[in-house]
């Protein structure tokens, strides 16, 4: 990895069923900034754990989200690709952060009551506390641009917060930097086929509210047909996409696979049933998630190759990771053996 591009870091949880949301919002993106910055890309295992993950499934999803980088773009040679747990300094570096960060911060953080619902006493500790580890991931490597998705504007910005806390607290004013998001254009954000009103996840019960990356040909043209429309052609124009959600959300499918706008989209097929849009849309992903999807398999087939892919990304981000993690322990005063 070249070291004098700017450092990006970004992360996927390992928690199954990795979906178009995922790649769309998230792994494509990942593999354009390869051009310009030297990136960090981790399986963050340890904000998995969040929530209840069975050990047996926490591995294999590990290796599918490290397989799906491959699989979209991302060469682990040029850049890194690791897994949080294999590089100590994330968790080293959370707990310091644990004591940085105030309670009345993470008692702002919607995501926490969101995930958390009305059954808060029964969260995991891990959950409320998990925007601290995602400060220590980021600030770890010192990196100073992190894709993300808008849902994750709030915990950056409490990253911001503590590297600035601690850099006043340990008069060390320019020790750690403000990270800056990297965030993806308006329309990047897909939505469930069953709801347009609710994002595309992981965790949706229903397997028909996403296209998961590894559906194979049939399983995405059931699951377009399936999806949620209204009885209406679709528009001549994005004004009439308004009060749409569903229409929307598959306009925009469309627009994000061909990087096009939805008003391009529009321009094709304003005044089509959906049945013929949905068609179209069904052959659009076909060809564009179908090699994904079978590299994919052909990487998970063997698991041995991708866990060395990851132990060496792992080695690697520990190298830059660990002599920073050494100067936190100095300047907060903590007693280190020395090389
Ligand atoms: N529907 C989505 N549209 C666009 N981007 C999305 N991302 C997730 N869902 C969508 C982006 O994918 C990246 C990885 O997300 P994550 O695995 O860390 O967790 P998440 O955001 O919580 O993803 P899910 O699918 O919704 O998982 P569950 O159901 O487990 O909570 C992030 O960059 C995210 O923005």
């Amino acid at each position: 990895m070249t070291t004098h591009k700017p450092l990006v870091f970004s992360g996927v949880q390992p928690t199954g069923n990795l979906h178009l949301g995922n790649y769309l919002g998230a792994i494509r993106n990942f593999v354009r900034l390869q051009q310009s910055y030297s990136c960090l890309y981790c399986v963050v295992d340890m904000h998995a754990i969040t929530v209840w993950q069975e050990p047996a499934e926490l591995r294999n999803a590990t290796r599918e989200v490290a397989s799906a980088f491959i699989a979209a773009g991302v060469d682990p040679k040029a850049h890194i690709i690791f897994n949080q747990s294999q590089v100590p300094s994330h968790a080293e570096l959370a707990w310091i952060f644990n004591c940085v960060a105030r309670i009345g911060w993470l008692n702002r953080m919607t995501q926490f009551k969101d995930k958390a619902g009305s059954n808060r006493e029964k969260a995991s500790v891990g959950l409320y506390a998990y925007p601290n580890l995602m400060a220590a991931d980021i600030l770890a490597y010192r990196a100073t641009h992190v894709p993300i998705g808008e849902d994750q504007t709030q915990h950056l910005e409490l990253a911001r917060d503590i590297a600035q806390k601690f850099n006043t607290d340990f008069s060390v004013p320019d020790f750690f930097p403000q990270p800056e998001a990297l965030l993806q254009p308006e329309g990047a954000r897909i939505m469930s086929l069953k709801d347009g009103a609710k994002k595309m996840s992981k965790s949706d019960p229903s397997d028909l509210s996403r296209i998961n990356l590894n559906d194979d040909a049939d399983t995405i043209a059931k699951k377009i047909r399936k999806a949620r429309t209204d009885p209406e052609p679709l528009p001549e124009a994005t004004e009439g996409l308004k009060e749409r959600p569903e229409a929307r959300n598959l306009v925009g499918i469309y627009a994000a696979l061909t990087d096009t706008r939805a008003e391009d989209v529009l321009r094709e097929f304003g005044g089509a049933e959906f049945s013929r849009f949905k068609g179209q849309l069904t052959d659009l992903c076909v060809v564009k998630l179908g090699p994904i999807g079978a590299e994919m398999k052909r990487l998970t087939a063997d698991p041995a190759h991708v866990d060395a892919i990851l132990a060496d990304g792992a080695a690697r981000a520990r190298a830059i990771s660990a002599p920073i993690l050494a100067e936190v322990y100095d300047v907060v005063g903590f007693i280190r053996a020395r090389s």
